[in-house]
């Protein structure tokens, strides 16, 4: 550490919706001494980043994926359409950033290139690539579950000459399509969001397929005034039933698929498919991500949507998924699957006819050439794990995340690591980061780490760590949760089964109210499962 070094409270790393609220709140709600760093040019974090054509919010709808704590906030700003564009999102985090004024602190195009903790000082010190060294007593890591973008490994691909982008990384000034041929690898959220808007400027999309996908219908509509303003009249219940409901804003019909007829069952299914967005699977029947039978019940009726939309036989058996239904991200689209009924649209198997190599102007499958002039990769994330990887920063003794993350991603509440003290993560492995609606449990994450930071101060504590034991037992609870459903039992994201040579690990807590609970009674029991160390400095607790 030299005398140039800048001292802080607490460093935050990211400016998308947790780095911003953690700014706000640790500054502004406790008087603390915050700096923020982005490598990206401006706020937003996966909203800067994610600019590709027909990116939206997927569930649940507006005006529920925002800030919910400020009941001002949610008065004065016009949400638009059910299902937020990209660029309405970023516009709202850029409000929200003004508002608050945290722009003045946050150093943004810096790259944080190390994190390092200091054991003595109880401090960690970090290192930018503008040359700055900064320390603070605390480190909390809102580096986003999905950044760190998968490239595909195709023997040749860097050869191939034409345009080339990742969703993840898209472009700020507007892409253009037209008179263009172009190749789309992947069919997650990213590539079946794109691809409708693709097609309808392209000469040619050509889809490279993995893994069929299920999607419904998200039915985007404008947002009525008179709907937006019932919102805000019935904020606070609304924001109770979130809480209570893993993010979900709504009342959930307690109905079971035992006491109804087939029949009835399937009518059921096609009222909530007519109703869009996640209702099929929320709404339908108690159990859909646990009961085998049911969860078929639904797929098969998914599928013979497939069949019924698009027009040619043989395409829409390719399009055919064949795992449990909701075990994958769900995938909410705006006419997805009747795209493949345009004569500019044509779809590869690439478990029947895998990618065998680039050239200059071509993808190679083993049986046929696809000339192509833009390549669009929406081939996903190293997702949870990754971002923290991406820093690597180094506890105690100078371990690295990525030596003690080699095996196993051990984490104590999804918030700390055993090794790290005083370091905090926002949607990490462990927490319910993905499946809960993020920006509302950014806000839940950050009360709870900043009333730790409180608690330590108050206490004169210098450091508060989780130890290896609390890792042992959390790991346990939340795999008990994610092995009582269908989940393991698909290769998804979630089970870091996209990137090669991942653990096998379930990267999430299943049921976020109960999490949220957990957090509360950890903070109960004086920091159940940490330990906590006296302050060595006078006056370095915050
Ligand atoms: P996803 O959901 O991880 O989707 C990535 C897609 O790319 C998926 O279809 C993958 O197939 C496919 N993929 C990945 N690598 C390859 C290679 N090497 N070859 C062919 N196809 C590949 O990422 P998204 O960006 O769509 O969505 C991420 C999240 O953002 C989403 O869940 C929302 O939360 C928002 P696979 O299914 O792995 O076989």
């Amino acid at each position: 550490m030299t005398d140039s070094t800048e001292q802080y409270d607490v460093i935050i790393i990211g400016s998308g919706f947790s780095g911003l609220y953690a700014l706000y709140h640790l500054r502004d709600k406790m008087g603390l001494k915050v700096r923020a760093f982005d490598g990206a040019g401006g706020v937003g974090g996966t909203w800067w980043y994610n600019r590709y054509p027909g990116a939206r919010v997927d569930a649940p709808s507006s005006p529920f994926y925002a800030y919910t704590f400020s009941k001002e906030l949610v008065d004065e700003w016009e949400w638009k359409e059910t299902q937020t564009p990209q660029a309405a999102v970023l516009a709202y985090l850029e409000h929200f950033a003004e508002r608050f004024d945290l722009l003045k602190d946050i150093r943004f195009e810096t790259w944080v290139t190390s994190a390092e903790y200091n054991e003595e000082a109880q401090r960690w010190t970090i290192q930018t690539d503008a040359g700055k060294t900064a320390s603070a007593q605390f480190l909390i890591c809102a580096v986003g579950a999905l950044f760190v973008a998968n490239m595909p490994d195709y023997p040749g691909i860097d050869d191939f000459t034409g345009e080339c982008y990742h969703t993840g990384r898209w472009p700020h000034d507007k892409v253009s399509f037209a008179g263009k041929r172009v190749g789309v690898i992947g069919t997650g959220s990213s590539g079946i969001q794109s691809i409708p808007e693709i097609a309808k400027e392209a000469e040619h999309v050509t889809v490279f397929q993995r893994t069929p996908q299920y999607s419904l219908p998200a039915r985007n509509r404008p947002l009525p005034a008179d709907e937006l303003a019932a919102y805000r009249a019935e904020w606070d219940e609304l924001r109770m039933s979130m809480c209570k409901r893993g993010g979900w804003p709504f009342e959930t019909k307690r109905r079971y698929a035992s006491e109804a007829s087939a029949e009835e069952r399937h009518a059921v299914y096609e009222e909530l498919w007519e109703t869009g967005g996640i209702h099929l699977l929320i709404n339908s029947y108690a159990g859909v991500m646990v009961d085998k039978d049911l969860n078929e019940e639904v797929s098969e009726f998914v599928r013979g949507k497939i069949r019924e939309i698009v027009e040619d036989p043989v395409t829409a058996e390719k399009l055919m998924p064949d795992y449990y239904i909701g075990t994958k991200r769900m995938i909410l689209d705006n006419g997805y699957f009747e795209t493949y009924n345009r004569d500019n649209v044509s779809l590869v198997d690439l478990h029947e006819n895998p990618i065998a190599k680039f050239t200059e102007s071509s993808v190679h499958t083993k049986s046929s050439e696809h000339p192509i002039d833009m390549l669009v990769l929406a081939t996903g994330f190293d997702a949870v794990s990754g971002s923290m990887l991406n820093l690597n920063p180094k506890g105690r003794g100078g371990i690295s995340l990525e030596e003690k993350w080699g095996g196993r991603f051990d984490n104590y509440l999804g918030a700390t690591i055993a090794g790290y003290p005083n370091l905090f993560m926002i949607h990490g492995p462990g927490s319910p980061g993905v499946f809960f609606t993020m920006p509302l449990g950014a806000e839940r994450t950050v009360d709870w780490i900043a009333n730790c930071i409180s608690y330590l101060s108050e206490n004169g504590l210098g450091s508060a760590e989780a130890t290896q034991d609390a890792e042992a037992s959390w790991d346990r609870e939340i795999n008990a949760i994610a092995d009582a459903t269908l989940y393991p039992e698909t290769n998804s994201w979630y089970m870091g089964a996209n990137i090669p040579g991942k653990p096998r690990q379930f990267l999430g807590h299943l049921r976020g109210s109960q999490y949220f609970d957990r957090l509360t009674e950890v903070a109960e029991k004086d920091y159940e499962g940490f330990v906590l160390e006296p302050a060595r400095i006078r006056g370095a607790s915050a």
